[in-house]
């Protein structure tokens, strides 16, 4: 933790192999690109498995809806807020065992767009991408449809901050952090399960808190 500059944090969190040794316990503990606490994060921790991501804002963020729909869509961040806004007060927890109790997340809800947009006979999964570049997360369509997991625009009653993956990020409440992708930029109605980022090393896709593998026999940490 010492090594790593505030600036260094919300910069450049990204860890290449070579530095993993320089930086010894911290990537010893959680080798997935994770530096540490955020500033005032309330215990929160940045992760990113991108070494860098644009910001985007109202003029330039957009959310695609594609797929197994009747009607592929587009959103802006105006549009997105227009939409009835859910708020949850739920716990956050991380696979590598931090937590952030009762947190505010508000945004729509998943099952809307979806609804919108007119899922196909065929579909079962919904894939998520983000305009980091890297990351990928899905659900299946029974998950993807629960009331609990939002299209996520704010955070403990905040705008999300580009480093908690503003301006969008997903926010899937009863499942490990893991789930929650940053920086969402694509919502994909797919046949089947596509794993995602932490999936394709290892990581379940049912994440249920307390009752998926993120405790015990995953092979890295995310
Ligand atoms: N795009 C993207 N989303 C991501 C990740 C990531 O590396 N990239 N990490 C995941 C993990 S493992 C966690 S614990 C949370 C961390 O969110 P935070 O940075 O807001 O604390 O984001 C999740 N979503
Ligand atoms: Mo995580």
């Amino acid at each position: 933790m010492l090594g790593l500059g505030a600036a260094g944090l919300v910069a450049a969190p990204y860890l290449q192999r070579g530095m993993e040794s320089a930086l010894g316990a911290v990537s010893d503990k959680d080798p997935t690109g994770v530096s540490g606490l955020l500033p005032n994060g309330g215990g929160f921790r940045y992760y990113s498995v991108a070494s860098s991501v644009p910001h985007k804002g109202a003029g330039d963020y957009a959310l695609t809806v594609g797929g197994l729909v009747e009607r592929p869509g587009r959103y802006s961040l105006a549009e997105l807020r227009d939409l009835p806004q859910q708020r949850m007060v739920r716990d956050v927890q991380c696979v590598t065992g931090w937590r952030v109790p009762h947190t505010p997340f508000e945004g729509v809800r998943l099952s809307r767009l979806l609804d919108a947009a007119g899922v196909r006979p065929g579909a079962g999964a919904v894939r998520f991408t983000c305009f980091d570049g890297v990351y990928s997360e899905s659900l299946t369509l029974k998950q993807a449809m629960r009331d609990d997991v939002l299209v996520a625009l704010r955070m403990q009653d905040k705008p999300l901050s580009h480093a908690h993956g503003g301006p969008v990020r997903l926010y899937v409440a009863p499942m490990y952090f893991y789930k929650s992708a940053k920086w969402l930029s694509g919502i994909t109605v797919t046949r089947e399960v596509r794993p995602g980022y932490w999936e394709k090393r290892g990581y379940d896709v049912d994440a249920w808190v307390g009752r998926s593998n993120g405790r015990d026999d995953a092979p890295t940490a995310a």
